[in-house]
């Protein structure tokens, strides 16, 4: 168990600009990394693919089903979240931060993780580096790829080290009770889990996904923290444990103290 690494996802639509292939948002990638670079507790990260693994596998019709894609596809896809991946890291270096970059292929054997490669993710942290890690077009087996989203990494990476808490930082401001009204739902707990799991909330798309995982990881012990990326300084708070705006989804394990 590794309840004092906390495992956040940068998501895509923060990262890059969702609507403009292959660009990134380099103000919010500097202003969530230099955020991270004031914490001292242990993190991994995983960040996302948005107008750049996104915009290929969409091109090259690619998805997360296991299939046999087009090599140049995987290629190109792959060769994209280096690309991206390569960026953050360089904002990461500039702060001194140590980043390590891990492709999900070195820590994966077919669909399932490699325990003890993601328990040295963990391990890496207590030498003062940053493992990061990102969703990418992995190979399945008997010739076959498929899309391997963040958002399931976070789930794989939690169920083996238990982290102390898991967060998503999203282009919203959290979970919203429906889309009319924007209300956001401040924290799910246990006992309605299972009604939230079902029909009561409309949330649709990449939202829809990232929640499932959630509930995945939050079934599994583990609070999750939906933040609005763009203000790190709630992401900030999150870390130290301080009440802000976004989602929580209680896990049955509650992490220390918090809100
Ligand atoms: O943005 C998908 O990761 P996600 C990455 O977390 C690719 O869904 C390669 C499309």
């Amino acid at each position: 168990m590794h309840q004092d690494v906390v495992l956040i996802k940068l998501g895509g639509s923060v990262i890059t600009y969702k609507q403009r292939p292959l660009t990134t948002n380099k103000i919010a990638i500097d202003r969530i990394i230099k955020t991270l670079s004031s914490v001292k507790i242990p993190i991994i990260l995983v960040h996302g693919g948005g107008s750049f693994g996104h915009y290929w596998s969409i091109k090259y019709d690619m998805h997360s089903n296991p299939e046999r894609y087009s090599s140049e596809g995987i290629a190109v896809v792959h060769e994209s979240m280096i690309l991206l991946n390569h960026i953050i890291v360089k904002s990461m270096l500039k702060l001194k931060m140590n980043p390590y970059s891990v492709p999900p292929f070195s820590f994966m054997l077919g669909n399932k993780p490699i325990l003890k490669k993601i328990f040295e993710l963990a391990s890496m942290t207590k030498d003062n580096i940053i493992p990061i890690t990102y969703g990418d077009i992995v190979y399945r087996s008997y010739h076959r790829y498929s899309i391997l989203s963040g958002d399931e990494l976070m789930t794989m990476i939690s169920s083996v080290l238990r982290p102390k808490k898991a967060i998503f930082a999203v282009n919203v401001d959290g979970i919203y009770k429906d889309p009319q009204s924007k209300q956001i739902v401040q924290k799910i707990e246990e006992k309605s889990l299972i009604k939230f799991s079902g029909v009561n909330f409309d949330i649709t798309g990449g939202m829809k996904r990232k929640v499932r995982e959630a509930l995945r990881i939050s079934l599994a012990g583990m609070d999750v923290h939906f933040v609005n990326g763009f203000k790190p300084e709630r992401l900030l708070k999150i870390l130290e444990n301080s009440k802000t705006e976004g989602t929580v989804i209680k896990g049955k394990r509650s992490s220390t103290g918090n809100a």
